[in-house]
């Protein structure tokens, strides 16, 4: 009896041993240079050395694309090196004034910003996006990192995306010279409109088409998921204001039904509105 009892803890042992070996090995084992690799490029973030962990997450990413808290590492530090956080652009967006009374028209964020500022941001968004899109489509997921995790930069980089999207005219993934600036507002109230009217009509109406549509499909994405923000109250940022700009910009109210304002008004007849797809 004694021996049957001693004889089946020690295969308890055994078993348990062999399951913590399995988790260790299935673990760390395949990736460990990656899983040290991804702490020193965390360090080198948190010590303000972005390009350096930029490249040490990239090393990591291009071996195995699905380690999220490098691709988390990733986003943030071409977010960083852009000059803001998620939480920041968030806040740039949500200063906009979504009250109903009369006032002048604020031009949108990043409308004055230089071509070449413009475009460096415009890049560190895309890069983001990429990583924080992988997060949260459960691309990446290792270790024990989810969407609800990445929810607040999703929403940023896809928000921040998608009004960049208006100074990419010609549609071609960068932002230059050979782009029109059509200084897109926002006016008090809750709409949208181009500063520009005249730069804009310069555009042939599909080349008009593909930038509303890309931008609508950017910031719906975003407008989403902000529904999801606002029941989390431990984000320290007013979301209903920036779900307000967003809707005003798509032209929606806030259950999602369209007013037949914001981006569709500049929407070529002929062309599906809303457009379809996604991203
Ligand atoms: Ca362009």
């Amino acid at each position: 009896m004694m021996k049957r009892l001693l004889s089946g803890l020690l295969m308890f042992s055994l078993l348990l041993l062999i399951a913590a070996g399995c988790n260790i090995f299935s673990f760390t084992a395949p990736d460990d240079s990656n899983s040290a690799k991804v702490e020193d490029a965390w360090e080198a973030l948190w010590d303000g050395n972005y390009a350096e962990a930029e490249a040490l997450f990239t090393e990591v990413i291009n071996d195995d694309p699905t380690i999220a808290r490098a691709r988390w590492g990733r986003a943030k530090a071409r977010m960083k090196m852009s000059g803001y956080s998620g939480i920041e652009l968030i806040s740039k967006l949500s200063t906009l004034d979504t009250n109903p009374a009369v006032g002048d028209p604020q031009p949108l964020p990043f409308m004055d910003l230089n071509t070449s500022d413009a475009d460096a941001l415009f890049q560190s968004m895309k890069g983001a996006l990429e990583d924080i899109d992988a997060i949260y489509s459960g691309v990446a997921t290792r270790p024990d990192l989810n969407a609800e995790d990445v929810q607040i930069d999703y929403t940023a980089v896809f928000a921040i995306q998608g009004i960049l999207e208006l100074r990419d005219t010609n549609q071609n993934g960068s932002i230059d010279s050979n782009d029109i600036n059509v200084f897109a507002l926002f006016q008090a109230g809750g709409d949208f409109e181009f500063g520009d009217e005249a730069a804009w009509d310069t555009m042939t109406e599909a080349e008009q088409y593909e930038v509303l549509s890309s931008v609508y499909n950017l910031l719906q994405t975003s407008s989403e998921t902000v529904l999801s923000l606002l029941e989390d109250d431990s984000i320290p940022i007013d979301t209903s204001q920036l779900d307000g700009v967003l809707d005003g910009i798509l032209g929606q109210d806030e259950n999602g039904v369209p007013t037949g304002d914001g981006l569709s008004e500049y929407a070529p007849p002929g062309f599906p509105w809303p457009p379809e797809g996604g991203n």
